[in-house]
């Protein structure tokens, strides 16, 4: 394939979120009188804020009205915004910005395609904001992965055919959003999990671009 543009998505891929977003969760668990594990923690990778309060509170075997699910969610972003308050640019996953470097030297646009509303803290929190040509992010989007959505607009938005995108992810939702999308994907993580995607890489260390076979 010939790559006219990459698309990120943001926590596992760029940054390493996932513990924070753990431990907002495991507070709002444990004030709900339930342990929730680093395993359950699992399946919430790639899922929107609300679909991941509904999984945890099944965890829990606890039923909420509408109300106070909204105020959980809110106690949770909360806590969750005090984590990424302290993030820096050291929180940069490991070879990433090199790789998104390559590609812009190359001349080939990226972008940002991720569920998080949180997503223009967290970019501007580790200093990559005018790096993406595009962001899109969980405000812009009604329909959450595995919904093509999110790298649909992207897409569109830099002008690129999808057969001509390569998208970066490291949750199953967001492979098949990319697939969804008409795209390729590169699973980053294990093999295992991300049996779905085009390719798998365990991180971004010492990638190049000449190393993409699709
Ligand atoms: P927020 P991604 C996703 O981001 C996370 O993987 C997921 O755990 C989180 O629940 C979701 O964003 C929503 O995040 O509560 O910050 O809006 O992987 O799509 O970049
Ligand atoms: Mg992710």
């Amino acid at each position: 394939m010939i790559i006219k543009a990459c698309l990120f998505d943001l926590d596992g891929v760029v940054v390493d979120t996932a513990r924070f977003h753990y431990l907002a969760w495991k507070s709002l668990a444990d004030r709900l009188g339930f342990d929730f594990t680093d395993k359950d923690n699992e399946r919430l990778k790639g899922v929107s804020r609300m679909d991941s309060l509904n999984i945890l509170l099944s965890i829990g075997k606890i039923h909420l009205s509408e109300q106070d699910k909204t105020s959980c969610a809110e106690e949770k972003n909360q806590l969750y915004l005090q984590y990424i308050q302290q993030m820096t640019n050291k929180d940069i996953l490991p070879g990433v910005m090199e790789f998104i470097l390559e590609l812009k030297n190359t001349g080939i646009p990226v972008g940002i395609g991720s569920a998080s509303k949180n997503t223009p803290t967290i970019l501007e929190r580790i200093g990559m904001t005018s790096l993406f040509d595009v962001v899109v992010d969980g405000s812009m989007i009604t329909h959450a992965k595995p919904h093509p959505e999110v790298f649909s607009l992207g897409a569109e938005i830099l002008h690129v055919n999808p057969e001509n995108c390569v998208v970066f992810e490291d949750a199953i939702a967001g492979v098949q959003a990319a697939h969804n999308a008409g795209m390729k994907c590169i699973g980053v993580g294990s093999p295992a999990t991300l049996r779905e995607a085009d390719m798998v890489i365990p991180g971004f260390q010492d990638l190049k671009l000449k190393d993409i076979v699709l």
